[in-house]
């Protein structure tokens, strides 16, 4: 305790603003450009995990069933390019169903080593796959794994597994960075990848404009959780969840649309909106099967496999990231 109040220096009437947050530095530099955006990966607070896994359990959202009827129907040849002795590292902790599947079927996987943003989902993660495979090495790591990060030690061979399309959210040069990255990191081993294809557009857009109004919903919780972390005060009847495939740069956007002209506080800020402004909250980027394969050979990698459903819905890439 200082005495410096007493020796008459000027006391501050407020409490200066405390630092913002991560997601609220992100929120307030995204808001103040011309072209509004936030990245897609403050969606995932608890809420907005729980609606994640609703939408894969949509009829119109096919990814996951058809990645993880994939994953079911290639596994023994998976293990087999995989190999024994492997240390399986997966980016973002997501369902353990697909990761139970693969660490099932490979021949003595020393260790699993999930990579996420969030330390309690992730410690639950390990806690579970513990309980149910005493003999596995969890090596939880938390980590953005958007951004370079440290490796636990040791002669480990890892494989990288990382499902979903997840990669999706990146655009080409992050992507890129992305696989230039792992492709070092796993040297000596693979990556196992889950990459969602070009398609009918009508397709996609009943994917992310589902009929239940999940996506909708999952959209919108960034609003809902701005509004309880950042002390924003959006209207959510005043915005609008808009999701639409833009066919030249194959990706699906997804918008919130301001219904009105409004002005939304926001970390002590106030936010204007001009009526049909939107914020860009997610950009979900669709490949062909060559065209991914070359964006990973150009990183490193060596593209040795990959396995499509009967519709072209979704590919698997297996990809060696040679010694
Ligand atoms: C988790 C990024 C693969 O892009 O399909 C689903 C997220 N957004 N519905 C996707 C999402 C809206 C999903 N990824």
């Amino acid at each position: 305790m200082t005495d410096l109040a007493f020796r008459g220096d000027v006391v501050p009437l407020r409490k200066p603003a405390p630092e913002p947050s991560e997601f609220g530095a992100a929120m307030l530099a995204g808001l103040d450009r011309a072209n509004k955006w936030v990245s897609a990966k403050f969606f995932y607070d608890t809420a907005g995990s729980q609606l994640f896994d609703r939408i894969t359990e949509l009829p119109e959202y096919y990814p996951t069933r058809t990645e993880m009827g994939l994953l079911q129907t290639h596994v023994q040849e998976i293990a087999r390019l995989i190999g024994p002795d492997a240390t399986l590292i997966e980016f973002g902790a997501g369902s353990s169903r697909k990761v139970a599947l693969l660490l099932d079927a490979l021949e003595r996987p020393r260790a699993y080593e999930p990579v996420d943003i969030s330390g309690e989902y992730l410690h639950e993660v390990a806690k579970k796959l513990r309980e149910t495979r005493p003999a596995l090495a969890v090596h939880p790591i938390v980590a953005d794994f958007t951004k370079p990060f440290a490796l636990p030690g040791g002669d480990a061979r890892r494989i990288g597994f990382f499902p979903g399309s997840t990669i999706g959210n990146f655009d080409r040069a992050d992507a890129l960075a992305f696989l230039r990255r792992a492709a070092r990191m796993l040297k000596g081993g693979g990556l196992l990848i889950g990459v969602d294809l070009v398609k009918d557009p009508a397709r996609l857009h009943a994917a992310y404009n589902d009929a239940a109004g999940v996506t909708e919903a999952f959209n919108k919780n960034l609003l809902v959780r701005a509004n309880r972390e950042l002390e924003a005060d959006f209207d959510l009847d005043a915005f609008a969840h808009y999701a639409f495939y833009n066919p030249s740069m194959r990706r699906i956007e997804m918008h919130l649309v301001s219904l009105t002209t409004q002005c939304v506080s926001l970390c002590g800020r106030r936010i204007f909106f001009a009526e049909g402004e939107t914020i860009h909250t997610e950009s979900s980027y669709k490949y062909t099967v060559e065209g991914f394969a070359a964006l990973a050979e150009e990183a490193g990698f060596v593209s040795r496999k990959v396995w499509c459903d009967a519709g072209g819905l979704f590919s698997v890439h297996w990809l060696e990231a040679g010694a």
